[in-house]
């Protein structure tokens, strides 16, 4: 039996948890490992997936249904499984499940994971949680649904198989997967292509305000929360609209801004340049992430942070393209 199955087995209470506003890594990991639990042990452990507020485009994943969103669990759980988060704070108010759990582990492919899990599973090189998680599965339990989440896990954090992380294991794993039988095709639109009308004008609205910044190495926008109120779309879903802006001809880096609280904005950054390490860049700023894709935090009205972050990443391109 291997160290995932061991910790399962001894438990009887079990909580999943993973980062806030979660993505399709986090909920495919977090809905695996929780199909997988249910196929070995049926309703002999009392087990719970505890996430943030999530896009409904999951719910076509198995089981996406029972994913709780409370924090008033009286439950001290005997094992806490945390999936895709390199630090506590990622786990929001959730983080009480895990700090009072007896026993915990993770799996992760973040740099710097830093969760004091009991037993850490961290592999930066992989592209996504369910690549670290599949070789910790017992294959006897693996079926349609628990492919099928991994599936969607390996799919998004690759770009669909497009980003430079994307290694011939991730294809190999993906070709594993399918073998299955569910309708990847259909699994993939509903969760990455098809949008819904509003989300195509939140789009419209970002697309309009876009910017070339920093000499043209960076594209940048961002939606206001009156925007959003308009719409009446909430943060998961313009979550996409950073892989638009990094879409465009001759950038390094793509940015977008959006309201995560009163004059606080989260900036998603994607990198198109190895040397341009945005999770350097983002821990500066109350955030984290990988060398091409990360988030981090400005306070402030829009006009004075869109101003200093400007300042910020020119300063930031140009102390890395100095060191080359
Ligand atoms: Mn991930």
């Amino acid at each position: 039996m291997g160290i995932f199955d061991e910790r399962i087995e001894k438990a009887k209470t079990i909580c999943i948890l993973g980062h806030q506003t979660p993505d399709g890594d986090c909920i495919g990991s977090a809905l695996a490992i929780y199909k997988y639990i249910k196929n070995k042990y049926g309703e002999d452990k009392t087990l719970k997936i505890y996430l943030d507020e999530f896009s409904k485009k999951f719910l076509i994943l198995p089981n996406a249904d029972k994913i709780r969103h409370d924090l008033n669990d009286a439950t001290v759980f005997d094992l806490a499984i945390i999936v895709d988060a390199g630090n506590v704070e990622r786990l929001k108010d959730f983080k009480r499940y895990f700090e009072e759990a007896k026993d915990s582990i993770i799996f992760d492919h973040h740099e710097n994971n830093n969760v004091p899990a009991k037993v850490s599973v961290v592999s930066p090189e992989s592209i996504a949680t369910c690549e670290v998680l599949y070789p910790f599965l017992d294959k006897a339990y693996i079926d349609k649904d628990v492919a099928t989440c991994l599936y969607v896990g390996l799919a998004t954090d690759s770009g669909i198989f497009r980003y430079k992380a994307t290694t011939k294991k991730t294809f190999l794993l993906a070709s594993e997967l399918i073998d299955y039988g569910f309708d990847f095709t259909k699994i993939l639109d509903t969760i990455v292509f098809d949008n819904s009308i509003k989300q195509r004008k939140a789009q419209g609205i970002a697309f309009d305000r876009l910017k070339l910044i920093c000499k043209g190495k960076v594209s940048y926008s961002y939606l206001l929360q009156e925007e959003l109120d308009e719409l009446n779309i909430n943060k998961n879903d313009i979550d996409n609209i950073i892989v638009y802006l990094r879409e465009i001809e001759n950038i390094k880096i793509a940015s977008f801004a959006y309201p995560v609280g009163v004059n606080t904005y989260k900036f998603s950054l994607r990198s198109k340049d190895d040397a341009l390490n945005v999770a350097e860049f983002a821990k500066e700023h109350e955030g984290g992430g990988h060398i091409l894709a990360a988030g981090c935090i400005y306070h402030g009205d829009i006009d004075t942070i869109s101003e200093k972050y400007e300042k910020d990443m020119a300063e930031f391109i140009e102390g890395r393209e100095n060191n080359k």
